[in-house]
């Protein structure tokens, strides 16, 4: 949080030239034609479509819950929310905690009776012995004992995080300098792009910035992330430009972003609610401006937002459900299809399968 902290005191300066060079301002608002930003953002494309967001049935993004998914000022991890970080972090709060804790005891007790014991004014002639085999074998096998009490239960755990069930949902996670875009592959292969918001006077003026609904200062982000509660999703990692980091600590996963490499990762969450994690690869001068959000909703509300960003639903009947909705919601219908070339070349070209 330091360094975090740090680097925000030079967000002032930097806003200008991000506003200005990304293209994720545009993007994110002709992909999303139904999300607030689009009604605050000053793009020419946006103010158009701004009008009738009022009356397209916007998707409620879910307000977060402090204390979950983000941090509260508790030491020690967050909860939870994956049935691997479950297992993690009661292997590491429930047993290394315990057997660092009672070593560490152990051992300063050895070291507190030897040296009040063997003192020299307790003990002026000290003894010559020099092996003592009871002691020797104790001393080798406790610690043998030792790391196999912790390569059981820590294999087990690499076992469940590499060994994933099959995905029911594939994300393709691209890290940016310095932003992060999302592609659902499954759902017709939209994007999105998802930037930081600022604070309320660090942005520029009439474009959007936090509010507490959108998350804590410097972790929310203009476009979440939105995946399906109990679903098993595979997040496929890579970068266009530099090594990032996908991290989660609430879903006990962190997971480099290589250009050129695809690199794999899993959750699956049951609980419903807005998760935040960060870039946690040094990855160049806005490293700590690149948040992650994760919102987690019913498989239903899902569907809902999948049809809203333009997607389509795999296998089922859905094809009549998108067009019906983007029949309503007018001149939003336009935008994705417009925007839907633009946003797949460029993943296209930075691909690398
Ligand atoms: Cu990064």
């Amino acid at each position: 949080m330091v360094p975090a902290a740090a680097q925000g005191q030079q967000a002032p300066t930097a806003a200008p030239q991000q506003a200005a060079a990304t293209p994720a301002g545009p993007n994110a608002a002709a992909a999303n034609p139904s999300a607030t930003p689009a009604a605050t953002d000053p793009t020419p494309g946006a103010s158009a479509v701004a009008p009738a967001t009022g009356a397209a049935p916007a998707f409620d993004y879910a307000k977060p819950t402090p204390g979950i998914g983000q941090p509260d000022g508790r030491a020690g991890l967050q909860d939870q929310f994956t049935p691997v970080g479950r297992e993690a972090s009661a292997f590491h709060n429930n047993w290394l905690l315990v057997l660092c804790a009672a070593i560490s005891l152990l051992v300063l007790a050895l070291l507190v009776w030897t040296i009040l014991r063997y003192r020299r004014g307790a003990n002026p002639t000290p003894s010559r012995t020099s092996h003592n085999t009871a002691v020797e074998v104790a001393w080798t096998l406790l610690p043998v004992l030792v790391l196999v009490a912790i390569a059981v239960p820590s294999i087990r755990l690499i076992r469940h995080q590499y060994s994933p069930p099959p995905a029911d949902l594939t994300i393709k996670v691209v890290g940016n300098q310095w932003y992060w875009t999302y592609q659902y592959p499954d759902n017709g292969g939209f994007e999105i792009v998802s930037n930081m918001l600022k604070e309320k006077g660090e942005a520029a003026a009439g474009t959007r910035f936090r509010t507490d609904d959108d998350g804590p200062r410097l972790l929310a982000v203009d476009e979440r992330m939105v995946i399906p509660a109990g679903k098993v999703v595979k997040f496929i990692v890579t970068s266009n430009d530099v090594i990032h980091s996908f991290a989660m600590p609430a879903f006990w996963t962190k997971t480099d972003a290589n250009p050129g490499i695809l690199n794999e990762t899993w959750v699956k969450v049951d609980r419903p609610g807005v998760y935040f994690g960060q870039c946690s690869e040094l990855c160049g001068a806005r490293h700590g401006f690149m948040p992650i959000a994760i919102e987690v909703v019913s498989p239903e509300r899902f569907a809902q937002w999948v049809a809203l960003k333009g997607g389509t639903m795999p296998g089922a009947t859905p094809a009549a459900a998108p067009d019906s909705t983007a029949a309503t919601t007018v001149s939003p219908a336009a935008a994705p299809t417009a925007a839907a070339p633009a946003n797949s070349s460029a993943p296209a070209a930075g691909a690398a399968n």
